[in-house]
């Protein structure tokens, strides 16, 4: 079987839900840079494998795609190593839906609007906006709720064991915890601050998330 080739960069939130599933499987891959942010946008190249310019992109024996998500199962389910998704259908729904809850109600009030805001912006002597922050945590608190709620007893957000799930959401803790802010409303959490400290030690995590 040939090497998976992940193009992006490390910094992305969405590249690093495929590296964290590649490590958690075991996975020997390559790395390929691409700057979409460069002057000019996106490398014409890219935009083939990738028709909205963004990253990730992965290729793996003439398979080519896109979309954290659909990677992340692709990689779980074409590679040997410990299954990264419940059996369960009641489970494995419930993994489906805090996937979706991050995307579409997680990443842009934590990374975007307390990350970039609070962190990212002032060290590149930009201010920070408070309004946007102020609306972020309204809508952070909406999506850290939920996944306490989803979270329930269990010490993973798919019940006892590791999945797809906990690995979209910790790129998007990583950043969201460097935000005082953010530090602050996962603390709020006490399932969501529990979990966040466990899995934040796990060795995929340290390496990729930090
Ligand atoms: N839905 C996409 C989201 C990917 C995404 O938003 N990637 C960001 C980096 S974290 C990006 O490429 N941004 C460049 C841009 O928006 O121009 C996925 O799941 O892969």
């Amino acid at each position: 079987m040939t090497r998976p080739v992940v193009y992006g960069a490390g910094y992305s939130a969405y590249v690093r839900i495929v590296l964290l599933t590649l490590m958690e499987k075991g996975v020997a891959h390559d790395v390929v840079e691409v700057d979409v942010f460069a002057e000019g946008g996106p490398p014409a190249e890219h935009l083939v494998r990738h028709p909205f310019g963004k990253i990730p992109a992965f290729e793996h024996d003439g398979v080519h795609l896109y979309e954290a998500a659909a990677i992340a199962r692709y990689i779980d389910e074409a590679f040997p190593g410990p299954s990264l998704q419940p059996a369960d259908p009641r489970v494995r729904a419930r993994m489906a839906q805090a996937i979706g809850l991050l995307d579409s109600y997680a990443y842009r009030p934590w990374v975007w609007g307390l990350y970039v805001e609070r962190v990212s912006k002032p060290k590149r002597g930009l201010a920070a906006d408070e309004a946007a922050i102020a609306a972020a945590l309204v809508k952070g608190e909406t999506a850290a709720a939920a996944l306490e709620a989803i979270l329930g007893p269990h010490a993973f957000l798919a019940g006892d064991a590791l999945s797809l799930a906990d690995l979209h959401a910790a790129p998007m803790l990583g950043y969201l915890v460097k935000a005082p802010e953010g530090g602050a409303l996962v603390a709020s959490h006490p399932r969501l601050g529990r979990w966040w400290r466990d899995l934040s030690q796990r060795p995929s995590v340290t390496k990729v998330c930090t």
